[in-house]
């Protein structure tokens, strides 16, 4: 597929009167939108390019502010005691940037967000000074220095994954902190992959995971879409959560095909659900975004900098994005081979992992691997992949899926390295079951690892 890129000037427009304040009288607190009408057209980043970015390994090292990670996140379910927070579920990571590197960012997952006449764009550079990553983290830093030939008073960094990385469905989590000041406007948010799917700002929807401005001691979640933002861009979906000031903090979402849930920290904030017979205009958050991190200011929400406050910093130290895993025993990592139904020749062995510390050996004849996977939903499209090695280019194995209610659908993998493979299926339209499988037709010895089905 060739990627068209698209620059944001090129299809962000200011709305007219978003920058003005508005208060409201009965409690609930409108809130500006980070966006503007978008038009033109982007590239639809697949699963399979999604799966195709999931590689990047995850180390826990960072992981000290009790949220849930691979692995982890069944302990922290039984330590929960009172609130609410993000659900036990076998998640396996898709996307994410740990920022350890110095320099600049990974251009394979991020692209500078570019100068526009929307106020969260009207300072952006793709200066290396305003966006690089240091110390373990990605810093987004604005302030007034002068920069020969680009005579704007302010200067600003920000980020996107548009036509590198997007999602539908899934976890996303960001830990980051910044600075406050009177001017300032930092944003961890997310915006749809086809900018006008379901027509321009805010009809196809917007995601603010955090907002923060100024000197407030909240910051802000919130959803956009037209059945939510006022004329002047300000939307009545929007919650105020505390935070941590000065120390880094832990901002998500868990975004299910009926709702999307806020946290901070792993604390439930916020839900906004889809609303039973809802349409595009309530319910456009059913196609993939991307991820966006700004250090914004000066204009719009928060009005002008003093400039006394500056520099405004975000450092983000990791984005991780996560989809439910429906597999069990996906990494062979449990005892034994179950529910994974096998012929002889297969066994888990301590050997040649992808990941974890076990993988599954296939070993003389040949032999199939399987499993029949229950309480999928009807008409619902899935897609089943994992990782295969063989001792030889050949043979080559088979990984497939039948009993879906459609025509069985294989895809072969060979290769003395680990190599992908994936199929995608749509469940037949009463039917709720799935079998999975590698089969390894003729003799020879291949390791397999890492298997995942993932509803798209
Ligand atoms: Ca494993």
């Amino acid at each position: 597929m060739a990627v068209s890129p698209a620059v944001i000037s090129d299809y962000f427009e200011p709305i007219s009167g978003k920058n003005e304040h508005i208060c409201t009288p009965a409690g609930a607190t409108l809130q500006y939108p980070n966006h503007t009408q978008m038009h033109g057209s982007k590239l639809l980043i697949l699963s399979g390019l999604i799966l195709a970015l999931a590689a990047h390994p995850v180390s826990e090292a960072k992981a000290s502010n009790g949220f849930p990670s691979p692995g982890a996140s069944k302990l922290l379910a039984v330590a929960d005691t009172s609130a609410r927070r993000i659900a036990a579920a076998d998640w396996r990571l898709v996307f994410s940037d740990e920022f350890r590197s110095a320099g600049k960012f990974n251009a394979g997952s991020w692209t500078y967000c570019e100068r526009g006449s929307a106020a969260w764009t009207r300072y952006l550079t793709s200066s290396p000074d305003y966006v690089y990553q240091a110390g373990g983290n990605l810093v987004l830093r604005m302030d007034n220095a002068i920069i020969a030939g680009d005579a704007v008073p302010y200067h600003s960094g920000g980020i996107m994954t548009s036509s590198k990385f997007s999602i539908r469905y899934g976890k996303i989590e960001v830990r980051a902190r910044f600075s406050k000041g009177k001017g300032s406007w930092p944003a961890i948010w997310m915006m749809p992959e086809l900018p006008t799917a379901y027509g321009g700002w805010p009809n196809s929807g917007e995601i603010d995971i955090m907002e923060h401005v100024n000197n407030e001691n909240v910051v802000h979640q919130t959803i956009h879409n037209s059945a939510v933002t006022n004329e002047k861009g300000a939307s009545t979906a929007t919650h105020q959560a505390s935070y941590h000031a000065d120390d880094y903090n832990t901002y998500g979402i868990v975004w299910n095909p009926g709702s999307i849930e806020f946290y901070v920290n792993g604390e439930h904030q916020y839900t906004y659900k889809k609303e039973t017979a809802a349409g595009s205009k309530q319910w456009p958050f059913d196609r993939p975004f991307y991820i966006i991190l700004n250090q914004a200011g000066a204009v719009g929400w928060p009005g002008p900098a003093n400039n006394a406050d500056l520099p405004f910093e975000m450092k983000v130290d990791w984005v991780r994005v996560y989809k439910q895993q429906e597999l069990p025993n996906p990494g062979f990592e449990q005892a034994g081979l179950g529910p994974w139904q096998a012929g002889a020749g297969a066994k888990v062995v301590r050997a040649h992992a992808r990941s974890g510390g076990r993988a599954v050996r296939l070993k003389g004849g040949a032999s199939i691997l399987a499993q029949t996977i229950g309480g999928l939903l009807p008409n619902t499209t899935y897609t089943f992949g994992g990782y295969v090695r063989t001792n030889t280019s050949s043979p080559s194995l088979l990984l497939g899926v039948k009993n879906y209610g459609g025509s069985p659908a294989e895809t072969p993998i060979a290769g003395k390295k680990y190599q992908h493979g994936l199929v995608t299926f749509t469940t037949g339209a009463q039917q709720t079951s799935a079998t999975v499988y590698i089969s390894k037709p003729e003799a020879g010895t291949a390791y397999a690892d890492d298997f995942y089905l993932n509803k798209q």
